[in-house]
């Protein structure tokens, strides 16, 4: 076989007899979103948007940040590739059609050396700094909802302003060099899965600024806007196989492709204090209130993703689609959905949610897009929190059901005590939290509410007697060793 042709700016046109690739400007000159953050998700989304806005003679384009070790290992393959990457979008029925993707156009680590990062931001040129920092990157206190100063890298930064180390020590040493030199504050954009998510970035972002700089915190609040939006595309792990198909099948040489299923969405606030490019051009739906999207997208979707990715993990399913073809699990994710976690949602202006859901189940069972398990219960202790326990509390004030959340809680434990699933096969776990989940999970059998007692995770819903009740005779059946397809059943 031929060496694949190396994807880069030069090879740019030999690429493109393969698949179609970027002939617009990218010269950094113009660039005035930074992004941090860039993973796959980001690149699947946010980036594509703007790539489809430069295929249409937009000028902006985008700086990536990336503030943890672990994006070295992206930084060293953008600077081979010129921030160039395939975007491998595939389709149920098999087809798969891939993009050369070149919104990005620069790339700084803050991790050696945060200068050049503040300095990006804090440039004339940039307009809004975007954020996929994951759940668990928001530093609050779950259980108070309040900034966490604990945290070292906060205490650091609080202390060395000029050298700083999360997302907050960045904007507010950016924002304030632009107060300083006269230049208009950027929208703070965050693109995560959590409810109200620009509300809680003010929030936090306000607390740690006021402890700063209390001068700056005054101007912060009065001159960055923080829209609030929800975001939508399915993004899977990259797999060996991906990349192999690239350069089997087209001939190109990307060490990082980025795959997703067709489906998109985006809706935002339009409140952007220093103007943004026309979004709306490219499909993106611009909202006075977003709150009842997001709603519907966390508590449905990701919620259901947790749903089959918990009990599909005790079970032994390796993908959501293989889930989904399990029709047990599709009848419960309906269950789930239509008996818990829509009469909580009440009316959504424009959206009908039996549709919706219908549509959730057919993206689910995507056969082309393998989505691991691992990859949706990975960072559950960040996950839950947003996705599905609020569900289990709603429903309890409103006298709602609340067996099939529950039976996710039970299936979480077993999942985090064992580390297996009930064939004895060893779990990935990928999860912050993990030792703290281990050690609660393993008292079980001695203390039934000992895993739900985590007030931070759960608040006081141990103390809820109905749920309590539930809860205890559900573990007792796992740990005795009953399939968790046989607990499913019975709520079925
Ligand atoms: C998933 C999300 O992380 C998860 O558990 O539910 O990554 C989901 O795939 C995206 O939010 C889809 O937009």
């Amino acid at each position: 076989m031929a060496t694949p042709i190396q994807l880069n700016q030069a090879n740019l046109q030999e690429v493109g007899s393969q698949m179609p690739v970027p002939i617009y400007d990218r010269s950094a000159d113009k660039t005035d979103i930074v992004h941090i953050g860039v993973g796959g998700f980001h690149r699947a989304h946010l980036a594509y948007y703007l790539h489809l806005l430069k295929k249409d003679g937009e000028a902006s384009s985008l700086c990536g940040i990336g503030l943890r070790e672990a994006d070295t290992k992206l930084h060293a393959i953008f600077k081979t590739q010129d921030h160039l990457y395939t975007l491998m979008v595939k389709h149920p029925n098999g087809t798969i059609e891939p993009e050369v993707i070149g919104s990005i156009v620069d790339f700084k680590m803050g991790t050696t050396d945060p200068q050049p990062v503040i300095e990006r931001m804090a440039h004339a040129s940039t307009t809004i700094v975007s954020l996929t920092i994951t759940e668990g990157g928001y530093n609050f206190n779950p259980t108070t909802g309040e900034f966490n100063f604990d945290n070292p890298d906060v205490q650091h930064e609080l202390r060395h302003p000029q050298n700083p180390i999360t997302v907050y020590g960045f904007l507010t040493e950016a924002l304030k060099r632009r107060r300083d030199a006269g230049l208009p504050a950027f929208t703070v954009l965050s693109c995560d899965n959590i409810e109200h998510n620009g509300d809680m970035m003010r929030k936090m972002l306000g607390a740690f600024a006021e402890a700063q700089d209390p001068d700056l915190a005054v101007w912060i609040t009065q001159e960055v806007s923080f829209p609030n939006s929800m975001v939508d595309r399915i993004t899977p792990v990259t797999t060996q196989a991906d990349i192999e198909t690239l350069a089997q099948n087209y001939d190109v040489a990307d060490a990082w492709p980025v795959t997703c299923e067709p489906f998109i969405q985006w809706v935002v606030e339009d409140k952007f204090s220093n103007g943004r490019p026309a979004f709306e051009k490219v499909g993106v739906q611009f909202v006075p209130d977003v709150g009842p999207y997001e709603k519907m997208k966390l508590r449905l979707l990701n919620a259901g993703h947790s749903v089959l990715g918990l009990l599909g993990a005790l079970h032994g399913h390796p993908t959501i689609n293989t889930c989904v073809e399990d029709k047990l699990f599709a009848t419960y994710l309906r269950a789930f959905l239509d008996q818990e976690a829509t009469p909580i949602l009440g009316n959504i202006e424009g959206i009908n949610l039996e549709d919706y859901k219908n549509s959730l189940l057919e993206r689910f069972a995507n056969p082309n897009i393998k989505d691991s398990v691992s990859r949706i219960c990975s960072e559950s202790s960040a996950k839950l929190p947003k996705f599905l326990i609020p569900t289990i509390h709603e429903n309890l004030a409103a006298g709602g059901s609340i067996h099939f959340a529950t039976l996710v809680i039970a299936a979480w434990c077993y999942y985090s005590d064992k580390e297996e699933d009930q064939n004895r096969q060893p779990l990935e776990i990928i999860d912050a939290l993990r030792g703290k989940l281990h050690d609660a999970a393993k008292k079980t059998e001695k203390e039934p509410l000992a895993f739900v007692k985590q007030e931070r995770l759960f608040g006081a819903l141990a103390e809820n007697k109905h749920f309590a009740e539930i809860y205890t005779s559900m573990v007792h059946k796992l740990y005795q060793g009953v399939p968790i397809k046989k607990l499913m059943q019975d709520l079925g």
